[in-house]
């Protein structure tokens, strides 16, 4: 499957990069191609400079709201975001097309963190537009949820990312959600590591995009997964999961003969390796709620076996019982055996409900600070109202 991937903000465009690398490995690794064009878009020029895999030149680092900002972000506040974007939309969309390999992309994929102002406030108008026009292509988002800190100690933070979710749920024809705080669980020392929480969000994509463009007929399974299948899983609320297992690089001779103990150790590995994906997954939610689903299982060919694949089907039918399954085998890899998870068309996520639930109760705290500061300056203003004016 090959994207268009615009990142937008600082996170999104940071995020973008990271695609434009992945597209880079698969390219030198597996002599296939699955982003056709990596575009950055953003108020703040120096972040534009410092990406650095995206092409250094106007077309595909993309300044907005010059004029206004004096390229240097809007500070938090996404309806400036959504205001500069919607002024420069047009320049945005168009230069879509300069990717050299256009006309054979699948979907694009458009990124951005919720809680700031330049990606929160640009995400709904930018995907809105490309939707219009190229309409016949499914438009994709991926929405970074703050860290917890941000939260709790800066106002804006949920109520951005509360209008972002709502913007979007409106235009994108699927939102992988991905929570930073989630990065952080095992490893906090994550939290000043940016750039590995970024290499660990687009992870999971790689195995999923790669797999359906492989043209060797060794890379390709029992069951390739193509983009037609994950075009038909992706919908709504989407979260997604990666996990591997090591296997022995170096096999003993017993090892090959294809003994009980041999397959129920595969199929350990196999049930470890989802496990893994759905712990690791980019939000915490319930997989029940799931309508739709796609697993990929990528091994050496040698590791693979049909029995393998239905155990993983079986264990993730159990658990998103009213899931619609899309699965994939992929021989590739060696001495791993991975496996990556999606599941789709959410019917709820908590955490979404939780940031419209807070933000309602900032608004209504908000306006109840406004209506206060507007009485006291009624007062002041009456107090001055024999003074003359010298204007
Ligand atoms: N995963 C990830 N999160 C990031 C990154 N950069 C910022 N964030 C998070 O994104 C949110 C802030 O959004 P930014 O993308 O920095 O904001 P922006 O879109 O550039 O908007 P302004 O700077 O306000 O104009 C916070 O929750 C950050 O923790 C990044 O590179 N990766
Ligand atoms: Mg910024």
């Amino acid at each position: 499957m090959k994207l268009v991937v615009i990142g937008l903000g600082q996170s999104g465009s940071r995020i973008a990069d990271e695609f434009a690398r992945l597209n880079n490995r698969a390219r030198s690794q597996r002599k296939i191609e699955i982003v056709t064009g990596a575009f950055a878009v953003n108020t703040d020029a120096a972040d534009l400079g410092g990406l650095q895999t995206i092409k250094a030149d106007y077309q595909r680092r993309v300044l907005i709201g010059g004029r206004k900002t004096g390229g240097h972000g809007v500070g938090k506040i996404n309806e400036l975001g959504a205001e500069i974007a919607r002024e420069d939309v047009d320049k945005i969309v168009d230069v879509l097309r300069s990717a050299p390999r256009f006309y054979e992309t699948d979907a694009f994929m458009v990124i951005a963190g919720a809680a700031g102002g330049t990606g929160s406030g640009a995400i709904p108008i930018v995907t809105q537009h490309i939707k219009e026009r190229y309409g016949d292509k499914p438009i994709y988002n991926i929405i970074v949820l703050p860290f917890e800190h941000e939260e709790a100690n800066e106002e804006r933070t949920i109520y951005n990312t509360a209008t972002c979710l709502k913007s979007v749920s409106a235009v994108a024809d699927a939102i992988f959600l991905v929570d930073n705080q989630r990065y952080v669980r095992k490893d906090f020392s994550l939290k000043n590591n940016i750039a590995k929480i970024n290499s660990l969000v687009v992870e999971p994509f790689y195995n999923l995009l790669c797999a359906g463009e492989e043209k060797k007929a060794k890379h390709i399974g029992a069951k390739m997964l193509d983009a037609g299948d994950i075009i038909q899983t992706l919908s709504g609320w989407t979260v997604i999961g990666y996990g591997q297992a090591s296997l022995p690089l170096i096999r003993l001779p017993f090892w090959r003969s294809r003994n009980f103990r041999k397959k129920s150790t595969e199929t350990h590995k196999g049930i470890q390796a989802m496990d893994e994906a759905l712990s690791e997954i980019s939000l915490r939610c319930n997989p029940a709620d799931a309508s739709r689903a796609i697993y990929l299982l990528s091994a050496p060919a040698k590791e693979m076996n049909m029995d393998l694949v239905k155990e993983l089907g079986d264990y993730l039918r159990d658990i998103a019982p009213q899931a619609i399954i899309r699965n994939g085998d992929y021989p590739r890899e060696r001495g791993v055996l991975d496996v990556t998870v999606i599941l789709s068309e959410l019917s709820d996520v908590e955490k979404v409900r939780q940031y419209y639930n807070e933000s309602a109760s900032f608004i209504r705290e908000v306006s109840r600070k406004q209506e206060q500061v507007d009485a006291k300056l009624k007062g002041i203003e009456e107090a001055g109202k024999d003074i003359p004016s010298l204007l």
